[in-house]
């Protein structure tokens, strides 16, 4: 299985890609995943790798052990040359949530436990979630007298509406796995010890559509909140454009005339 580290004397988090499919771990399980510098690190070098390579075709985004990821290191915020919080988010967190957005390819969040605090931005960062049935998130910014960062506040009024975005940035109250499913928040929830089967299926499923119909298609749907209908119809009509200029889509009709599953090349 080819492995690659991909962060300079990073050995938290694991960047695997095995058949055109990229997965990141968070790897700190003795602190649920908390985010420090050099994993923070880790993670926009994994990015950046994905960008580069054009084999990859679906991310999985997960973490080791119990928790998905328990949001910054609050040891480490300790430590005398922490940069200051606005530097810290601007430098360091801001970057990993433009880079999850500007990704071409889509990613699927494995969301094996607790996403608390900026990991929860993270996992809402993400193009898909799957949860396994322990999984939670909690927005747990206010417990310590902070505010919702790295996206929360533009992903999660977004993902499960208004009145739900409030109360879960407010009250802090984790949102378990199965009601993250009720409200949209998550594709699907499955058993613990399937979880990293099925994001990887859904990636798999991913990885086998048209790559650049794909990547047109989230930045549309991105697009979508920052503009009107009329703007929205105009960007529809010239991303199908570009998509309906691709030999995929040539392959795509081709294939459905031919009653075969098509083969798409990303060209
Ligand atoms: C941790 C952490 C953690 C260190 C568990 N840090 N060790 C951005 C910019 C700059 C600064 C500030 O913040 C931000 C954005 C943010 O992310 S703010 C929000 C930061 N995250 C939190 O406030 C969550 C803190 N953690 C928790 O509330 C709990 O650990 C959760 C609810 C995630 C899980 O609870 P339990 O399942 O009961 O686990 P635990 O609390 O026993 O934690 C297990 C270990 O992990 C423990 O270590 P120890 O050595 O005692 O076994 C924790 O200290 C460690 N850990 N979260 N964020």
């Amino acid at each position: 299985m080819p492995t690659e580290r991909s962060a300079p004397g990073n050995d938290v988090l694991r960047y695997e890609v095995v058949d055109a499919i990229a997965t990141i771990t968070l790897d700190r399980p003795e602190a649920l995943n908390a985010l420090t510098v050099p994993l923070k690190a880790g993670l926009l070098a994994a990015l950046r790798a994905v960008a580069r390579d054009r084999s990859v075709r679906a991310v999985v985004l997960t973490g080791a052990g119990r928790a998905f990821c328990a949001g910054q290191d609050l040891k480490e915020r300790l430590e005398p040359d922490a940069a200051p919080l606005a530097v810290e988010v601007r430098d360091r967190y801001n970057p990993i949530v433009s880079a999850m957005r500007a990704l071409d390819r889509p990613i699927v969040g494995a969301i094996n436990g607790v996403a608390a605090g900026a990991g929860a931005s993270l996992a809402f960062a993400c193009d898909i979630r799957i949860a396994a049935e322990g999984a939670s998130f909690v927005l747990a910014f206010g417990r310590i007298g902070l505010v919702p960062d790295s996206g929360a506040t533009w992903y999660l009024p977004r993902l499960v509406g208004p009145a739900k975005a409030a109360e879960l940035a407010l009250l802090g109250d984790a949102l378990s796995a199965a009601d993250a499913e009720r409200f949209g928040l998550v594709m699907r929830v499955v058993p613990a010890e399937a979880l990293a089967a099925e994001a990887r299926a859904v990636a798999t499923r991913l990885a086998g559509l048209a790559p650049r119909a794909l990547a047109l298609t989230k930045q549309a749907l991105q697009r979508s909140w920052a503009v009107d209908l009329d703007a929205a119809l105009e960007d529809e009509a010239l991303r199908q454009g570009i998509a309906g200029a691709t030999a995929d889509h040539a392959e795509g009709l081709a294939a459905f005339l031919e009653k075969r599953p098509p083969r798409f090349t990303g060209e």
